[in-house]
């Protein structure tokens, strides 16, 4: 029995050691990372059992991802072996705005992934299903490997999550609708940036609470809109919920930040807290990515993330 499995790529991560275009810089620190590997680090961290399904290349970043997923005691069953090479990202921080990300993924070992790698039998075994819209975008099979494992979810009354992480280095703007419209509809709760959602939707003039209304009028019954900075709002349709930030002393690198907060929101849902309190721990372990390199090593432990919850309360009453 799982909590939560989530399915995609995770690649090794060259973090450079100085600002600046990557031409001229000299040194590297290595990590690993992907959008649903760290999210099962996360739910884990928090108590949950998580379990990830994937391919990773037979070499030294395929067995260094299921080194780090074993020891933060995240399911590997369902991580094949493929013989092409795991994939590869940069970060390059430039003087100026976020950093950027360069992709090395093409043909890569996690875009065999095929609908063979999904049991559905797994998937029944879990409360939720975490999909993110890259996993489709990496190959066609690996389109088909998560349709299938959102129609096993369907058939097996598993909760199926979406967060869209748009990547355009991967689909073109004018695609996202057709691409990511299909996906929303599918989802029972949806987690997003409001830029993603007037992208899919393709509306940039309505207020929030419109966008808000037109995902759940496409059929997910709780929406999730992450607002970085300025905190984030969960939405059904009896209820609005909004809530502010955690104060960051320093972002050295948000990337990661979005993974940490489904990863808190869910870990909150599944327990069944209101819906203050899941979108509080969501923020918190957002921020608590934001402050190192790597895009999870900030996440927090389970009775950390509790303490500090409650630190922070005791502070505002
Ligand atoms: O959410 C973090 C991810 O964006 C990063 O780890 C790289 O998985 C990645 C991707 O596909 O962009």
């Amino acid at each position: 029995m799982v909590d939560i499995i989530s399915i995609g790529e995770a690649m090794a991560v060259f973090v450079p050691a100085e600002r600046g275009p990557l031409r001229h810089v000299r040194r590297f620190e290595k990590h690993v990372a992907g959008a649903e590997f760290n999210l099962a680090i996360g739910a884990s961290r928090l108590g949950l059992e998580a379990g990830w399904i994937s391919r990773v290349g037979q070499d030294e970043f395929g067995e260094e991802i299921v080194r780090v997923l074993r020891s933060e005691g995240v399911d590997t069953r369902h991580v094949h072996r493929s013989s092409q090479p795991t994939g590869v990202y940069f970060k390059e921080y430039s003087a100026l705005g976020e950093p950027r990300v360069l992709y090395y993924r093409a043909g890569s070992a996690a875009s065999e992934m095929g609908p063979d790698d999904v049991d559905p039998g797994y998937i029944a075994s879990a409360q939720i299903l975490h999909v993110t819209g890259i996993t489709p975008l990496l190959s066609d099979s690996c389109l088909q490997a998560t349709r299938k494992a959102i129609d096993a979810a369907h058939q097996a009354g598993v909760t199926v999550v979406l967060d869209p992480n748009i990547r355009y280095k991967l689909v073109a703007p004018g695609d996202v609708p057709a691409v990511f419209r299909p996906l929303l509809q599918d989802s029972d709760l949806v987690l997003a940036g409001e830029n993603e959602l007037r992208a899919i939707l393709l509306d940039d003039a309505s207020p929030l609470e419109r966008l808000e209304e037109a995902v759940l009028d496409l059929g997910p019954r709780l929406v999730v809109v992450k607002r970085g900075a300025s905190g984030a709002v969960a939405r059904t349709a009896a209820q609005r919920v909004e809530e502010g930030p955690f104060a960051v002393q320093r972002v050295v690198d948000p990337i990661g930040a979005g993974d940490g907060f489904d990863a808190g929101f869910l870990a909150g849902w599944l327990r069944r807290w209101d819906l203050r309190r899941c979108l509080r721990l969501g923020n918190l372990v957002g921020a608590c990515a934001t402050g190192v390199h790597g895009d999870y090593e900030g996440y927090p432990a389970w009775e950390e993330a509790l303490a500090t919850l409650e630190r922070h309360q005791s502070a505002s009453r």
